[in-house]
């Protein structure tokens, strides 16, 4: 299977190859970015059409190619020969198929998503700013798995993962990208307030730390009601150095309510390292400190997340929490768009690259017998199918009326 440039100049002049994502050698997915290139107009990633392992790159970093020429050579009878990292395997414990593929299909799904959105940004047809969640898809789906539909998330600026995986739609999703009042918070709350009651997730609250207080504050209406609610609570690294980190936790402790903190280490809050504002980086090790348990989990394996979490999930039910969750992962996106994460050290992201969440799971699934190479294409094609569709209706979904301005902007 060959790489191609797509027709990406609106002048037709060369495309610049800028760097190369994946050495020669490597084993990609379907969809993993494989080069970057940059056009008159933008920096873009061109991603693998399917599975294989990269033969040959037939463009040298800072020469051009033009559309259609052919970019790299990827063989696709090696596709999942190559096991990257320690994966988690399924067979450790017995999970059904068909639930190993949802949790796949959901990171996929995230993943794609935030493709498509960051491509439609690019192309200037969607207004407004995002935070992306590229690389850390299994947390959000891990956690949500673990959960009923009935409780509840709370999330961030960076909330695409968290909602999909807590069951938004696409549609609802991307008209509220769009602005539109088919939106799931009816064009009102952009990328950085995605949510949606109904389905269990408070629109995200954009303030670092501003979700913690608020989910402990639900977590004592679930108790005072005398209902088996829990909400699990999504925050960055970042937010542990803020007071109302420390509040919410110390009262959370002492009236064990059911609320499960999950911190996404992901080692940056925007371009700072962790390591720069914490002598002691280990999240989990704050929960000790209020007299409660924490846990610091690999993030980046979907199975272990969802291990962790249901333990955490049946603690908080059962009146003995809160927990704190730390899980490991890595931003493969920029802080917000356009940036180019030049903070992170080569290395490091060539670290967490093969330490993808999806390229890892893919692999487990693949060597378990769980899946082949034609059930993950028919799941490739779903997502694809579903995201595009979803697409077209979103550009056209009409926007909310002057007569609209000051409805459904204060909770009452
Ligand atoms: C109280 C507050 N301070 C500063 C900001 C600006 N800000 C937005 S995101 C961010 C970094 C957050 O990092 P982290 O909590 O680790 O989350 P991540 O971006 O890694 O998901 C900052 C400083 C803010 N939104 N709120
Ligand atoms: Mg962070």
């Amino acid at each position: 299977m060959n790489l191609k440039m797509p027709d990406l100049s609106t002048t037709g002049s060369p495309i610049k190859v800028v760097r190369w994502l994946v050495e020669v050698g490597d084993f990609v997915e379907r969809g993993q970015a494989i080069v970057e290139v940059e056009t008159d107009k933008a920096t873009m990633e061109l991603e693998a059409l399917g599975p294989g392992t990269l033969l040959q790159q037939l463009v040298p970093v800072g020469s051009e190619a033009s559309a259609g020429d052919v970019l790299a050579v990827i063989d696709e009878t090696q596709a999942g020969s190559t096991v990257i990292g320690n994966s988690h395997t399924a067979n450790e414990v017995s999970y059904h198929r068909d639930f190993l593929l949802n949790l796949y299909e959901r990171m996929l799904l995230i993943r794609q998503f935030e493709d498509r959105v960051k491509a439609l940004f690019l192309e200037g047809s969607m207004p407004g700013t995002i935070h992306q969640c590229q690389g850390q898809e299994a947390t959000a789906v891990g956690v949500c798995a673990a959960l009923r539909p009935d409780d509840f998330i709370t999330s961030t600026f960076r909330g695409h993962g968290h909602a999909l995986a807590k069951g938004l739609t696409v549609q609802e999703m991307l008209d509220e990208l769009f602005g539109g009042v088919t939106g799931c918070c009816k064009g009102k709350g952009g990328s950085m307030h995605i949510g949606n009651i109904g389905k269990g997730m408070i629109p995200g609250i954009a303030i670092v730390a501003g979700g913690i207080p608020v989910a402990t504050g639900m977590a004592l209406a679930f108790r005072m009601r005398k209902t088996q609610e829990i909400v699990a609570c999504f925050f960055g690294d970042g937010a542990v150095a803020e007071g109302a980190f420390h509040e919410a936790l110390n009262m959370a402790a002492l009236w064990n309510l059911p609320v499960l903190f999950v911190c996404e280490n992901n080692l940056y809050g925007a371009s700072t390292r962790i390591d720069q504002v914490m002598k002691n980086t280990k999240v989990s090790d704050r929960a000790a400190s209020y007299g409660f348990r924490g846990e610091t989990v690999d993030g980046n394996d979907v199975l272990a997340v969802y291990e962790a979490a249901s333990q955490a999930a049946q603690e908080c039910r059962s009146g003995r929490g809160p927990v704190l969750l730390e899980l490991e992962t890595y931003r493969r996106s920029g802080h917000s768009r356009r940036d180019p994460c030049h903070y992170q050290p080569k290395e490091e992201r060539a670290f967490w690259s093969a330490n993808d969440p999806i390229i890892r799971f893919a692999q487990a699934l693949l060597v378990d017998g769980n899946a082949d190479l034609d059930d993950l294409d028919r799941i490739q094609k779903r997502v694809d199918d579903e995201i595009e569709s979803a697409v077209e209706k979103a550009k056209t979904t009409p926007k909310p009326g002057i007569e609209d301005l000051l409805t459904d902007v204060y909770a009452s």
